[in-house]
This record gives structure tokens, C-alpha cells and sequence, in this order.
């Protein structure tokens, strides 16, 4: 096989001089290549077959134990000029870094085979979709991008028909951290990635493509790219709500976006349009739309069972890829919170030992097709996307953020997004719990400046008239022995439908310095186990904790200079004045 398109053949034949491979595999996306490249790794022993009976068309891939999560330090984001890509972003210049790249690239797949993967983002029918093609060495990318992505002939054909296309070059080279670069560049739409075969440093489609390149677009085009689940919450009048919500890596958004209502809230559905990016655009009545650019889910492990989230616990029990889990003694796979059996091997395979540490890698991963997901909506291939009602940002916060609250305006909801912060987690390499900003949940994945995207979120009201309402949730609040007060996953429908009722204006609210907040009588709280005492503290602000949280946000904002839009800083001065006016009140 190869292609039409003169621009593409061009380009592969380049790739292939420069980087000798032995053959070059055009995926055409059929499940007999997927099985086929399956059978070539449990040959070589990359891919172990996993309990058949338990677990059918289940396979484990044990990564090396340097190459487990993504590099942020490691990151370029390579415009022609430094401010472009930001205080946010690490940057190269794209000439150096080209001769950097194609140094590592040179002669790079000898003896290997170089896959070209054509694949489309998005609905394959949908004028929101764009395409790219992921040129790589490793079968494990090729497998996870057919689960994850709509990959192959289709793609195919509409690249031909279009003519432009993402450019994303990957290899594994020697897996060697000291030889690991992740690189972009976003005016000449292309991606190059060496020495990782991990999930967001090599399935180029999804943070590279989906968000670095496609945000630093859709700026240019007027429209949204952000690593946001979206969900659909039906009520039981059978009215649908869609809500895109920004939570960090490993903060909830799986968990949420397939989240299945309690017992006590009887008629109420959930539908998973996303869990991880949302690409939003604005159609001909401004209304804004989602389509989730993905087709699958490459997601956190731990965690996961049939209390938290049941329906991703029934989607990996078969046709799943585990990535760094354990396994137990019947070569069923394993990981810490899954509710039942035991470790026999961890996650380096070596017999299970509770010196080593957890069984499985705190950031293991499963790999399914969304199709999997009893919860996938049959809106997820509409070409027109799903209008979305709301948007929430969020983080993983033990202290200071309430459980929820509802920003006062569109101008105010960005400085909300803005200023969101959250402890870091095994989904980077580095310190775990440690307390940083990370504006709408983009800090790791902008592929430009933070105050020109800033700017352009509040640029959106001349786009649209009826913006969808902004809130920040916080479900990770815990008392001082460090329990968490809110019972979340399945429970957090509750603090949804009381969104959904302000968006309907239906439901109670009282302002507050930073926001509007539900009384706690304003929430759904039927047949919840919590103490009323608990509810309140969730629902409490302190004040002083507040005013040092947006002295700490005007600090960081200030990091942005000159740049910066004005208008973020006459928000947070509104907010911050009105806190110290509730102070001064008090004392
Ligand atoms: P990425 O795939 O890295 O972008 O992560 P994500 O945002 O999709 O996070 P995910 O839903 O996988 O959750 C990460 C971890 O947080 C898992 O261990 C979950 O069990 C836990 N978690 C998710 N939702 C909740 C919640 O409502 N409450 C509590 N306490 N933990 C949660
Ligand atoms: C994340 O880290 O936000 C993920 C996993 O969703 S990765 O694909 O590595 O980006
Ligand atoms: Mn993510």
C-alpha cells in the first residue's frame, strides 16, 4: 500500500532514507493487523497474554521501568520566537531543534519496521476532525493508536481528499532517558518524538497532536482544544445536559465522564461522550459544541472497581491492553484498589514483594476502544458534535477549594480556570503531591504562550452570546487524619444536577466573595451517607485561606508580564477586594 497524495509519499520516503528501517508497514486499521501485530509481540515477548477465561483478548505490555509517564521536562513546544510558546512551555529554537531530532533519527530503525499510521481526530465525517499520520517503530503504539483512535484506510482517504495532515514522527531509539525529547512544532504542524514508548510521549495523536498542535490552531481558528472529559447527564424527564470538565492528569476525569448514578437518584443516566479532550467549537447560532477528537481510553488503572467505576471496571475485562499492572498467580491482571485477589508478579515482573513498593505502577494504564464503555454515547460519531451546557475546572486541592462554585461570569470563570491549582501526580515523571498551577488543566499540554490563550478565552463572548456557565469542583478535600470528606466518583452526580438546575435557573445559591455556592439544603443530598457537619466544611470558604490563594494567583499571573490580558487582573482584583472587604467586616 501507499498513497495518492504526493505531499505524504514525499514525506515517508524521506522518513525511511533517513532513518533505514528494514520495511514500511501502511496501517490500514483492519482488526486482522491488530491481531497480527499482537501475535508479533507475544512472539518477541513485548505482549503477554493475559487469563483467556477471565479475560479475553486481554494482553499485558511491561514497560522499561525508566519510560512510565510523561517527560514534561523533557517537552519542547518550538516556535520561532521564545514568547510565543511561553513561560508555560520549555522552548528550542525549531532549526536547533530539528538538527537535534533528526541527529537521535538518524539510522534509528535499522532492522525494524517503520509503521505509517493515517489517522482522523474526531467523527471521520465531522468539519471539526482533523487528521494526522504517526510515522513510528514500536507495534505497541500501532495497537493502542487503533484502539484509541479512528486509524487507518479511512483516515486514509480523507487525508488524500484534504491534503493537509499533522506530521508526527516517533521512535523508541534506545528507551535511554538522557536520549528522550518530545518536540513540537507548531507552525509546520509536525511532531517529533524520541527515546519513549509512553502513552502520552509516543501515541502522538493524543496529547501532542490533540491538544499541543490543535490548541495553538484553534486559537488561529477561533475555536477550543482542551484535555476535558465531556459526559451527558440525562434526568429522568429525559432532558440531556452535556458539561466538558477540565481536571488535571489522574484527577477524575475517567472516573466522571462514565460516572454511573447512585441507587438513591433513580432515572437519572450518564453517557460518555470523552474522558480525556474536548475540541470545542462554535456553530452557526454560537451555540458551542463538543466532539471528543478520541475513539478509546488509555486510562488509570488503580483505583479502579466495581464501586468507583463499574463501567470501566466491565470495559477492561476484555479486549483491554494493561500497561504496568501486576498480575496474580492465574495470570489475571492486578492492581492496588481493585477489590479482590492478589498479587504474584509486580509490575517489573519480578515476584510480588511489599518492599518494592506498590504491585502495579501508581501510573498503570489500560488501553480500550470506547466501544468497550456500556456508558458510549450514539452521539459520539455526530458529525455536529454535542452542545455543551456547562464547563468546569477542577483539582486535586486537601485543603482551600470548596466542593463547588459557580463563577459570576464568563470574564471571571476564566480567572477562575486560570487560577486553578492541584497537586502533581504519577502521571508525570517528578514529585508527587506537591501543589502547582495548572491553568485549566492545559499546563503540560498549551502548545503556546498561556496569556495569549488566555486572551483568546476571553475573547469568546464576541463569538457567542449564550457562553455555557463556568464552576470549579474540588473533590479531593480531606480532614487532618487525611480522610477524603466527599465520597465522589458515582456521588458526584449531586453537585452536576445542581449545575444543571442554576444553568436551568432553578436551583439556590448564595454569593460569596468568589463565587456563587450552593447552601448545603440546595444539593441533592437523598440517601447520602455524609454528616451535615461534613457537608459544611465542604461547603465552607475561609476567607484569609482565599485572599492568600489570589495573592498566590496574582503572583503566578504576574509571571506572564506585559502579556498578560488586563482584564484577568481586574478580575482577580474584584475578587481579591471583595475578600478583603468581608476581613474587615469580620474583624
Ligand atoms: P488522566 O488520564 O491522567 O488524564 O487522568 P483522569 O483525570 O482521567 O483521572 P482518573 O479518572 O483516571 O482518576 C485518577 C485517580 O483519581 C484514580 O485513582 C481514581 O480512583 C481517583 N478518583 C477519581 N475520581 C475520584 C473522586 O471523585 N474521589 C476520589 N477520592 N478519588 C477519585
Ligand atoms: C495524562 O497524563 O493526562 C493522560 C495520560 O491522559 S497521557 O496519554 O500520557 O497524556
Ligand atoms: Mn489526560
Amino acid at each position: 500500500m501507499t498513497t495518492t497524495l504526493d505531499a505524504l509519499k514525499t514525506w515517508v520516503d524521506q522518513v525511511e532514507a533517513h532513518t533505514q528501517p528494514e520495511a514500511v508497514h501502511w496501517c490500514t486499521g483492519s482488526d486482522e493487523e491488530y491481531q497480527d501485530l499482537v501475535e508479533l509481540m507475544l512472539a518477541i515477548g513485548t505482549l503477554r497474554k493475559l487469563n483467556k477465561k477471565t479475560h479475553p483478548g486481554c494482553y499485558l505490555h511491561l514497560s522499561d521501568p525508566g519510560d512510565v509517564a510523561r517527560v514534561e521536562h523533557l517537552t519542547f513546544v518550538c516556535t520561532e520566537h521564545e514568547d510565543d510558546a511561553g513561560p508555560n512551555n520549555l522552548w528550542m529554537a525549531p532549526a536547533k531543534a530539528h538538527e537535534k531530532m533528526d541527529a537521535l533519527f538518524s539510522g534509528c530503525m535499522q532492522g525494524r519496521v517503520m509503521y505509517v499510521i493515517p489517522y482522523c481526530m474526531g467523527p471521520i465525517d465531522s468539519p471539526y476532525s482533523r487528521c494526522g499520520v504517526e510515522i513510528t517503530d514500536s507495534p505497541y503504539v500501532v495497537i493502542n493508536m487503533k484502539l484509541m483512535t479512528r486509524m487507518g484506510s479511512k483516515a486514509l482517504a480523507r487525508i488524500e481528499r484534504e491534503g493537509t495532515f499533522v506530521r508526527g514522527l516517533h521512535s523508541t531509539g534506545e528507551l535511554d532517558p538522557e536520549r528522550r525529547f518530545i518536540v513540537h512544532f507548531p507552525d509546520e504542524l509536525s511532531i517529533k518524538s524520541y527515546g519513549s514508548g509512553y502513552g502520552g510521549n509516543a501515541l502522538l495523536g493524543k496529547k501532542c497532536h490533540a491538544l499541543r498542535i490543535a490548541s495553538y490552531q484553534a486559537r488561529q481558528e477561533g475555536w477550543l482544544a482542551e484535555h476535558m472529559l465531556i459526559v451527558g447527564l440525562e434526568s429522568p424527564e429525559g432532558v440531556v445536559h452535556y458539561i466538558a470538565c477540565a481536571f488535571p492528569s489522574a484527577c477524575g476525569k475517567t472516573n466522571l465522564a462514565m460516572l454511573i448514578p447512585p441507587e438513591s437518584m433513580k432515572g437519572w443516566k450518564a453517557w460518555t461522550l470523552g474522558d480525556d479532550i474536548a475540541w470545542l467549537h462554535f456553530d452557526d447560532d454560537g451555540k458551542m459544541r463538543a466532539v471528543n477528537p478520541e475513539s478509546g481510553y488509555f486510562g488509570v488503572v488503580p483505583g479502579t472497581n466495581p464501586k468507583t467505576n463499574k463501567n470501566a471496571y466491565d470495559m477492561i475485562m476484555h479486549d483491554a491492553i494493561f500497561t504496568n499492572v501486576a498480575t496474580t498467580a492465574d495470570n489475571q491482571p492486578w492492581w492496588e484498589g481493585k477489590g479482590d485477589g492478589s498479587p504474584a508478579r509486580d509490575w517489573q515482573g519480578r515476584d510480588y514483594d511489599e518492599a518494592n513498593g506498590p504491585a502495579a505502577h501508581p501510573n498503570s494504564r489500560f488501553t480500550v476502544a470506547a466501544t468497550n464503555n456500556p456508558a458510549y454515547t450514539n452521539l459520539a460519531d455526530a458529525p455536529e458534535g454535542v452542545p455543551i451546557s456547562a464547563i468546569v475546572f477542577g483539582g486535586r486541592r486537601k485543603r482551600v477549594a470548596p466542593l463547588v462554585f459557580e463563577a459570576k461570569s464568563w470574564e471571571h470563570g476564566v480567572l477562575v480556570g486560570a487560577g486553578t491549582a492541584s497537586e502533581t501526580t504519577a502521571a508525570m515523571v517528578g514529585d508527587v503531591g506537591v501543589v502547582r498551577r495548572d491553568p485549566m488543566a492545559m499546563k503540560p499540554f498549551c502548545g503556546y504562550n498561556f496569556a495569549d490563550y488566555w486572551a483568546h478565552w476571553l475573547s469568546l463572548p464576541s463569538r457567542s452570546e449564550h457562553l455555557p456557565r463556568i464552576f470549579h469542583v474540588n473533590w479531593f478535600r480531606q480532614d487532618d487524619e487525611g480522610n477524603f470528606l466527599w465520597p465522589g466518583f458515582g456521588e458526584n452526580i449531586r453537585v452536576l444536577e445542581w449545575m444543571i438546575e442554576r444553568c436551568e435557573g432553578r436551583a439556590g445559591a448564595h454569593e460569596t466573595p468568589i463565587g456563587f455556592l450552593p447552601h448545603a439544603a440546595d444539593l441533592n443530598t437523598n440517601g447520602l451517607d455524609i454528616a451535615a457537619g461534613t457537608l459544611d466544611e465542604l461547603l465552607t470558604v475561609d476567607t484569609q485561606e482565599w485572599r492568600d490563594e489570589m495573592k498566590s494567583v496574582l503572583e503566578y499571573l504576574e509571571t506572564y508580564g506585559d502579556r498578560l490580558p488586563g482584564e484577568l487582573k481586574a478580575q482577580q482584583k474584584i475578587i481579591a477586594d471583595a475578600l478583603d472587604e468581608a476581613l474587615a467586616r469580620a474583624s
